[in-house]
């Protein structure tokens, strides 16, 4: 398929390596699709679904001990310590190389080696990066053929050139101390062992198009974030794109693919969805920063999608989807996951695999799906998908939106002052953990720029680079804003409505970039006057309480001071001077 000797003589190492009984190449065809499905369905690898109700929809279960990325277990194998800055685990290289080659060896034995050959971007764009990955995974090629990319087209684009990314996945043992996934930046390569979760294996994901391409993008001169990229049409039919930076089950599905409010859209207010999680971009010939959506699909979380939360979700996954880890439906053979609606299925089966009755083991207190359950949806069957998805040099980017779950402190929505004081506000995203990522949900922890698990490189160095992006980007730089879609009140329950709702935030930050409304000014940026969002339509939701969750409260705000002064010492020499002015700044504000 490809002369590239640089692909090719790595091949007869990985063969030679993990010794296949077979080769098969991934060429991007429906019928070897269908083959390999049929494949995996008769070893019981995947169970085909309905396929009146679901077509060409599969079912797919991980290992109990495996549902979910591992951060501590994630690893970045620069070959100094501390290039990989104090917020990755880090291995020495050629240690790590050693072990996991050890660990492969032999690993295909009466197995076949699929090569997948995969764009992140449309094939071809001048923004797209091209890898390969090997897998003996059916799943994993399914999945890597809906999220990316794939086949014959890429080799041709990529001809002789070296500029790919070479991904090794193998599982032998399900261990998760023997879990490996190690990042070797300076050589891009990726190896994922002894894990078959999607974060973790589908290599063209969070491994390259974030934590191999950050550390590209840095000595590249672009960008490679956890952002959302979603166009929002007016009446006029202008189209004006923002990309929004939450981290891991924040949110990102739902605001790129939000359906304006009842009002809204019979004014004619549309939204298009670009990407849901990953953001490429780069300056553009005009000055202006334009982003792509390096995926082809969408790996979301299942639990909380329905037809009222993310209709445009849930129609996604209803042809050509692959479902992990959710609830089925023993009587039609579907599938059902916690919230999808009032009625769970009665002969139902559990997301490890046990037969029970739904609505009963539901009020035991149990759940069908895994909270980290996810589809994997072709990214074409989205209603809302931007016409511009497939274009090579991507869309203008107007703002960028930062946001995570903070119970209180945070307002609704703040616009920053300047580039640097919006760096310092990504810097310093706090969020309450979830089910994405092994370990206990719900705690508040840092995660700047929803990076925090996918930086590839020294996060201080990393905060420089945005800094200086900004420098580059001048007077044509993206408004940076902040949200919090999770105040809580008394009571633990969201204040603010979400969802669809978000519209009208969206709708007050590209305002604010236009010039059309002025703000209040606080001490951590511009604050909106409640009476500029727009609440028509929106019952139960007075403005006084709007006004609540606009309030920025000195005190909480020293407290919050005093944190990030406390976080940002890890960094060291390495935190950029404006930031510590920024830091500065607001300390003598909340005075
Ligand atoms: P990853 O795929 O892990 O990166 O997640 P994501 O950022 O795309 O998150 P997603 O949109 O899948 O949402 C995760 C969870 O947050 C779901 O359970 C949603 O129901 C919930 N959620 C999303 N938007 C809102 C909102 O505006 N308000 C509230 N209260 N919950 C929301
Ligand atoms: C996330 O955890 O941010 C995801 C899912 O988008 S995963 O692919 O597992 O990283
Ligand atoms: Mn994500």
């Amino acid at each position: 398929m490809t002369n590239n000797k640089t692909i090719l003589n790595w091949l007869e190492e990985m063969k030679e390596l993990v010794t296949p009984d077979n080769v098969v190449w991934i060429d991007g065809s429906e019928e070897q699709i269908e083959d390999l499905r049929r494949q995996a369905c008769e070893t019981g690898e995947m169970i085909k679904l309905n396929q009146e109700k679901l077509p060409d929809c599969y079912y797919h279960r991980t290992a109990v001990n495996d549902v979910a990325r591992v951060e501590g277990r994630t690893f970045i194998c620069s070959k100094k310590e501390e290039d990989a800055g104090p917020t990755n685990h880090w291995m020495d290289p050629e240690k790590a190389y050693k072990m996991l080659f050890d660990i492969a060896r032999g690993s295909y034995k009466g197995r076949t080696m699929y090569v997948i050959p995969y764009s992140m971007g449309p094939i071809g764009s001048p923004l797209a990066k091209i890898g390969v990955e090997v897998t003996d995974s059916i799943y994993v090629v399914l999945n890597m053929s809906i999220m990316t990319r794939t086949g014959q087209k890429v080799l041709d684009v990529l001809g002789d050139s070296t500029d790919w990314v070479k991904g090794l996945h193998c599982k032998v043992d399900i261990d998760e101390e023997k879990r490996y996934i190690c990042h070797f930046p300076e050589d891009n390569y990726i190896i994922s062992v002894n894990s078959g979760y999607g974060g973790n294996v589908l290599l063209g994901k969070k491994c390259f198009a974030l934590r191999i391409a950050s550390y590209q993008a840095k000595n590249e001169g672009w960008m490679a974030e956890h952002m959302l990229i979603l166009g929002i049409e007016n009446p006029q039919g202008e189209v004006k794109y923002v990309c929004a930076a939450f981290p891991s089950a924040c949110g990102k599905t739902n605001l790129a693919m939000m359906i304006p409010p009842e009002g809204y859209r019979e004014k004619g207010y549309k939204v298009w969805t670009v990407g849901d999680d990953i953001s490429w971009m780069r300056q553009g010939p005009d000055g202006r920063l334009y982003a792509i959506n390096p995926e082809n699909g969408f790996f979301g979380v299942a639990p909380g999608t329905n037809m009222k939360s993310n209709p445009n979700a849930l129609i996604s996954t209803q042809k050509g989807t692959i479902f992990t880890n959710v609830g089925r439906n023993l009587d039609d053979n579907t599938v059902w996951w916690e919230s999808l609606d009032k009625n769970p299925p009665v002969n139902a089966q559990e997301w490890k695999g046990a037969d029970v009755n739904g609505p009963e083991f539901i009020a035991e207190g149990n759940k069908l799906a895994h909270p980290n359950s996810r589809f994997t949806a072709p990214a074409k069957n989205c209603p809302c998908i931007s016409p511009e998805f497939d274009k090579g040099e991507g869309v203008p980017v107007s703002a960028i939106i930062f946001g995570g779950r903070r119970p209180d402190t945070v307002p609704l929505v703040y616009q920053s002052r300047s580039w640097d004081a919006g760096v310092f506000v990504g810097s310093v995203v706090g969020s309450e953990t979830t089910a994405a990522a092994a370990g206990a949900v719900g705690v508040v922890r840092r995660d700047p720029m929803a990076m925090l698990p996918f930086c590839g490189y020294h996060m201080g160095d990393y905060f420089q680079h945005w800094i200086e992006m900004g420098e580059k980007l001048g007077d044509k730089a993206p408004k940076i804003f902040n949200v919090n879609w999770f105040r809580t009140d008394a009571d633990g329950h969201f204040i603010w409505p979400g969802f669809g709702d978000n519209f009208r935030v969206v709708e007050w930050i590209l305002k604010r970039c236009e010039g059309k409304v002025d703000a209040v000014e606080t001490p951590i940026g511009f604050v909106p006057k409640a009476e500029d969002i727009n609440l028509e339509g929106l019952e139960d939701f007075s403005i006084d309480t709007l006004k609540d969750i606009l309030v920025v409260d000195k005190a909480a705000w020293a407290k919050e001071a005093e944190g990030i002064e406390e976080f940002y010492k890890q960094f060291g020499d390495k935190l950029p001077a404006a930031l510590k002015e920024q830091l500065a700044a607001l300390k003598e504000a909340c005075k």
